[in-house]
């Protein structure tokens, strides 16, 4: 309204001023050279790789930002239903060439960057990784936003914008050291701050009741400290669309800058000590997975974040003035594992203690708008809170919890009388001294709908953790969502030789918005010319990557050889240790060859990388085992090279991206029932190598797309895992030979001091191994036999490679956002509007 009053000229010079800046060549290089002088301040003189980079991701941020308001600004007026998915971790990784690619500017300003005199190569190796995130997790949210920008679903992120990202893993003497990851100590071209949009988000404090005006008893949180949330927003740009969606980052600042009184009163230290408490909160990304750590801090990251989140999703809600019953029909948050589930305590407390809606009421509301993904059912992982704890920081929020599992308990009681076993088992709070929140419980509680990652995993759910609310609510609110991966990073920018490939067989690109069309390369699986160049693909990246472990470790090893690959968070139930007993196994085999028998190998390159939570003495040692057998194994010149170890020190997502194109065979072998999903054995597959896995996670569908020809399954089925581990524990099952041999190899200290893994061996033997390694030993040595003679048939190999990239559409990040919007979410697709500039 406010536009329409300012004169036509005024108008028109903003329409002349605000049109776009073309995305061609010239275009860049006049903005390339822009930004070098005057964002920069630097000159033909003194530019490096570096400041090219910074130039080039700010020519892209402008663009960016254009698409960026043209989104928000068509999501304003259309205003329709909203997706927001609340994670604590986004996994981002690098940004300029995802962005590049998903723009289309990638020619241009390769082209572009070339004459003036630097390589596209160089200037994205500058990029540090935006690091956000453990895991798997981590990186599923930022799949999930790549399919949400590029499907032009109106959706938000919401996440904490940590100083520190998961920190930096190196070696010393084979042992695993961690260096904080200060990953802005140089700008952030890839955020813009908001430091006009501010929260103030409060700890501690009281509860008073009180009677309002027309005489309801009613609530009020008082008191207490007062922090801010600042907004810091990364733009997510979909791809071959205009779309471009925002995960908004909350980083935390003292509400009050200097505290005069308590300067004068000489308390200088404690004021400043309680400023930094409030910045401490967004400091550091907590770097476990699968694994609950119950820190104070942590549980004020999670408020504060859900806190702020909520304030921010409210007021836009309020913006379009509809009544509160539509809140649901506005809006659907999704919870990201049980770490925001505060969020639906926060909810409730805002429509009934600040908006004065009554409880039945509000509680309809806060149910229909959230859902809640699970992602492990490991024991360990899941969150539980003191309810002393939850008292201090937030007392209002306790009682709610205790009214919503008051009232969830009565409803269970009048459905099923009489059943104070179920209460028991069902109720939020766990009834031990102290006593606990148990989050999954509340967070099932309060949203429509509960879903596991994978099909395996989702049955798993219903017939464990999750078991009693099945009495309850029925089947129907659980569900399946399969996770999926976007083909766009994991194809198309981390493997271009293949993509190429692929887009000219195919005739066109479509199939990186429909990966279905994937089986399109079916039809082509007997043409000469085509696996050829199928082969030279995967060669060339094989040898990028022997260049990098090269760089990284000093270590040389042959492209020619098969690369074996296990890269993923060092975890036990993931069974790192399993492979690398192999390894040695392998190893002690080809030393008792002969040189003719040897000549006949398949020669091996086997390669392990992840980090291990810093406070994880076992997943620690495991490294240090590998590093260890790598030492021997590497320097053993009598076996001529048929076997190589090498450990890639602080895997991460873009070492993920020179490592995945790479592999031929890659292992994702957990203890059965115990990977929700994993996301990896997708990435790899996809990019047409083969996998060596339980029947486990979205293994077990993999296998279903590809068929079994395709894949080398091996080890006891989920189901048979419980009985197993009681006939460790009360039958004393004597360890499998072939591992008994091993654990002696490593005792006779044939990889050095073997007092050092005497831990990592007492985890296998005494009634114990909880993984069971003992158990899947002898067929996990048999189906890598398998692999050995399958890669001996190399025409065999190629057929198998094309044949599983063929099938692997299911497994888009595309498909399963197209499910969660139809099935969960009920969102629709809002294509962006392009405007005038006013
Ligand atoms: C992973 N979980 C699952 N957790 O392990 C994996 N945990 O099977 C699955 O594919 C993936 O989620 C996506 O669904 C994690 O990565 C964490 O990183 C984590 C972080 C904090 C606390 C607990």
């Amino acid at each position: 309204k406010e536009i329409a009053k300012l004169p036509k000229e005024t108008l028109a010079l903003w329409e002349k001023y605000g049109a776009d800046e073309s995305d061609d060549k010239e275009s860049f290089q006049k903005s390339f050279i822009r930004h070098v002088t005057t964002t920069l301040a630097r000159s033909i003189y003194n530019i490096d790789n570096f400041s090219a980079y910074q130039a080039t991701a700010h020519s892209v941020r402008d663009r960016l930002i254009k698409r960026w308001n043209e989104t928000q600004q068509t999501h304003t007026e259309v205003d329709s239903k909203r997706v927001y998915y609340l994670s604590l971790e986004f996994l981002l990784g690098r940004s300029l060439d995802n962005a590049l690619l998903n723009l289309g500017l990638k020619d241009n300003y390769g082209g572009g960057i070339k004459e003036l005199g630097f390589t596209m190569e160089d200037v994205l190796e500058q990029e540090v990784d935006a690091a956000l995130g453990n895991g798997g997790l981590g990186r599923l949210a930022a799949c999930y936003m790549d399919s949400l920008a590029t499907m032009d679903y109106p959706a938000w992120g919401y996440g904490l914008r940590y100083t520190y990202g998961i920190f930096q893993q190196r070696l010393k003497d084979g042992y695993q050291i961690e260096f904080p990851d200060y990953w802005l100590n140089f700008d952030n071209p890839w955020e813009l701050p908001r430091l006009d949009v501010v929260v103030d988000v409060q700890f501690c404090g009281s509860v008073n009741r009180y009677t309002d005006e027309e005489g309801h008893e009613r609530y009020a949180w008082e008191g207490g400290d007062t922090l801010q949330a600042i907004a810091y927003d990364v733009p997510i740009p979909g791809y071959g669309t205009k779309n471009c969606i925002n995960i908004r980052l909350w980083s935390s600042k003292p509400k009050r800058q200097f505290d005069l009184t308590r300067f004068n009163e000489g308390q200088y230290e404690q004021a400043v000590y309680e400023q930094m408490q409030a910045e401490n909160i967004t400091a550091v990304l907590y770097p476990n997975d699968n694994h609950m750590v119950g820190k104070e801090l942590r549980l004020k990251q999670q408020y504060f974040w859900v806190a702020a989140s909520l304030f921010d999703i409210v007021r836009r809600f309020k913006k379009s003035e509809k009544p509160w019953s539509n809140f649901p029909l506005q809006v659907a948050i999704q919870l990201n594992d049980t770490h925001p589930t505060l969020a639906i305590v926060e909810l409730q407390r805002i429509l009934v203690d600040l908006e004065g809606i009554g409880w039945d009421e509000a509680w309809a509301i806060v149910t229909q708008t959230f859902a809640f993904t699970n992602h492990t059912i490991l024991p360990e992982a899941m969150e539980r809170w003191p309810v002393p704890m939850i008292q201090y920081l937030l007392p209002r929020h306790m009682q709610i919890i205790f009214d919503i599992n008051l009232f969830f308990l009565q409803k269970v009681e009048k459905a099923i009388p009489n059943n104070r076993d179920l209460l028991a088992k069902l109720s939020i709070i766990e009834e031990s001294t102290p006593q606990f929140v148990r989050m999954a419980h509340l967070a099932i509680v309060g949203s429509h709908r509960v879903n596991g990652v994978a099909a395996l995993h989702s049955e798993l759910i219903k017939q464990t953790i999750f078991k009693d609310f099945i009495q309850f609510y029925g089947e129907s609110k659980f569900e399946n969502k399969t996770n999926g991966i976007t083909p766009r990073r994991w194809l198309h920018q981390a493997n271009p030789k293949l993509s190429e490939l692929i887009t000219e067989t195919l005739g066109s690109k479509n199939w990186l918005k429909n990966l279905d069309l994937l089986k399109g390369l079916k039809s082509h699986v007997n043409n000469k010319d085509f696996r050829k160049r199928w082969v030279a693909a995967k060669l060339s990246n094989k040898v990028r990557l022997a260049d990098y472990i090269q760089k990284a470790t000093g270590v040389t090893v042959n492209s020619n050889a098969l690369f074996d690959v296990q890269v993923k968070r060092i975890h036990e139930y993931k069974r790192q240790f399993m492979n690398i007993l192999g390894v040695i196994h392998r190893y002690n085999t080809l030393k008792k060859m002969t040189s003719e028998e040897r000549a006949c190998v398949v020669h091996r390159v086997v390669i392990f990388g992840g980090k291990a939570a810093p406070g994880y003495y076992i997943a620690k040692l495991v490294i240090k085992l590998i590093n260890s057998v790598a030492e021997v194994v590497n320097n053993d010149n009598s076996i001529e090279d048929s076997l190589k170890v090498v450990f890639i020190p602080d895997y991460n997502v873009s070492v993920a991206e020179i490592i995945i194109p790479a592999s031929d065979i890659s292992q994702h072998i957990s203890t059965a029932g115990t990977e929700a999903s994993g996301t990896s054995n997708m990435k790899f597959v996809l990019n047409g190598g083969l996998i060596l896995g339980t029947v486990d996670g979205a293994n077990i569908e993999i296998c279903e797309e590809i068929g079994d020809d395709n894949i080398f399954m091996f080890g006891n089925l989920a189901h048979q895992v419980d009985d197993l581990r009681h006939a460790h524990r009360y039958r004393s099952v004597p360890v499998d030979p072939s591992l008994q041999a091993v654990i002696n190899d490593i005792e006779s200290g044939q990889f050095g001091d073997s007092r050092i893994f005497a831990p990592l061996i007492n985890t296998l033997t005494h009634g114990k191994d909880y993984y069971l390694i003992s158990d899947d030993f002898q067929s996990y040595l048999d189906t890598q036999k398998l692999v050995d003679e399958s890669y001996k048939d190399q025409e065999g190999w190629t057929t198998k490679s094309i044949m599983c990239s063929a099938h692997m559409g299911k497994f888009s990040s595309d498909r399963a956002i197209q499910e969660y919007a139809d099935q969960i979410w009920e969102i629709k697709p809002v294509p962006v509007m392009t405007k005038k500039h006013i």
